[in-house]
């Protein structure tokens, strides 16, 4: 048996959290022979419901949950950890403008960027999931010089999924057969969900499809299924995050299936011609507990437009936060592969996942 993995989650309280506890702790995230700690944190008027969802988690006796703690600050509750899911946020309140709220979560998310800085374990893999996600993401990052850029990843598994679900639904595949599905950029109405590259049963995707339908009716659904599930249920997507926020750290860590892409939110170093620095989707495949772009896709104008379009929405929320922003972090976001942790650029392992038996991989340096 593994010695036990300290996991940190802030809003461990809330609804998306509540759903994924329980997978944590069953072994769905890990894997089936990890034992878990897990280190839950809360707000202080919240820590009595989260001691209830504690007496919970102890009554399902899962063998792999070690021990569990409980926080209301994030300086003890990050301690150590292995992995931080970062998923309290502030949400719009009435009246709120986007400003306030990019504004609000700034100071929560700057706070536990220095939390993670001082008190996590140096090989912190960190997952943010309140929103606006990719802009939290980036602030907790700018936040934790000692820590690498790269070690700060924001939730679009949960787009990537709906892209993929709704794709199954109007063609009739098995979710299974679908593979190569991409979200690019922002966790917003922006986000582009690209299926150019996306195969059914190894075919490509797009001959099973109109392009009116996709362009029309697919893209738009996918970019606002969020918003369409909280006017039908009364409340936002909780278990489908959760199983998202699984997939994304189960992938991280023990990695993609061959062939497979995954989206996932990280620091831009400029690849496909996005501002270096932002934290924007991309398509990455995962091993050994690191994550690759994958590179050389072809991108057509009607992808490029849309590329662009999220990415200025990045720009423009960070232009919001900038100038609460550490500046002496900025350029360790901007020199991506010299801010490896060995310090120096490195050749990729070749894996042979790439055509013709050759590897994708092995000619970049850019390895996260
Ligand atoms: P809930 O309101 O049910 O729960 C949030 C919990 O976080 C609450 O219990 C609150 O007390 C706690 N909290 C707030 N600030 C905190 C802080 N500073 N430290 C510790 N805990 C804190 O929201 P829930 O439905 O669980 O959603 C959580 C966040 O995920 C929201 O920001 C939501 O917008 C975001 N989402 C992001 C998604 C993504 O794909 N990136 C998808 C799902 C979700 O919408």
């Amino acid at each position: 048996m593994r010695r036990p993995v300290r996991i940190a989650i802030t809003g461990s309280a809330g609804s998306i959290a509540s759903n994924l506890l329980f997978k944590i702790a069953a072994g769905e995230m890990m894997g089936k022979d990890q034992p878990v700690i897990l280190q839950l944190i809360e707000v202080p008027q919240a820590m009595e419901a989260l001691r209830g969802i504690a007496m919970e988690l102890e009554d399902c006796a899962y063998p792999l949950l070690h021990t569990i703690t409980l926080h209301d600050n994030v300086e003890e509750g990050f301690s150590n950890a292995h992995y931080a899911l970062l998923i309290g946020a502030r949400p719009r309140g009435p009246g709120m403008e986007r400003r306030d709220l990019l504004e609000v979560n700034a100071e929560i998310f700057s706070r536990q960027g220095k939390a993670l800085n001082e008190h996590a374990n140096r090989d912190v893999k960190v997952l943010v999931v309140g929103n606006p996600a990719n802009t939290n993401a980036l602030i907790a990052s700018r936040n934790a010089p000692d820590l690498s850029p790269s070690q700060f990843t924001c939730l679009t598994r949960l787009d990537q999924n709906r892209a993929r679900g709704i794709l199954a639904t109007q063609t009739g595949a098995n979710p299974r057969d679908i593979a190569r599905v991409i979200i690019w950029g922002n966790h917003s109405p922006t986000q582009y969900p690209d299926l150019s590259h996306a195969t059914i049963h190894g075919h490509p995707a797009m001959d099973e499809i109109s392009q009116d339908w996709y362009a029309d009716e697919y893209i738009p659904q996918v970019q606002n299924r969020g918003g369409d599930i909280i006017k039908a249920r009364g409340v936002s997507s909780a278990p489908s995050a959760a199983q998202a926020i699984t997939d994304h750290m189960r992938d991280w860590c023990l990695g993609t299936e061959p062939g497979e892409f995954v989206s996932m939110g990280i620091v831009s170093d400029g690849s496909y011609g996005i501002e270096k620095g932002i934290i924007y989707s991309y398509p990455v495949r995962c091993n050994y507990g690191r994550y690759q772009i994958i590179q050389g896709l072809e991108i057509s104008d009607f992808s490029r437009e849309r590329m662009k379009k999220t990415e200025q929405e990045l720009l423009d929320e960070m232009a919001v936060i900038e100038h609460l922003l550490p500046k002496d972090t900025a350029d360790s976001h901007k020199n991506l592969s010299i801010r490896l942790r060995s310090g120096q650029t490195v050749t990729l392992y070749s894996d042979n996942a790439g055509p013709d038996g050759k590897s994708l991989y092995s000619e970049t340096d850019r390895v996260l």
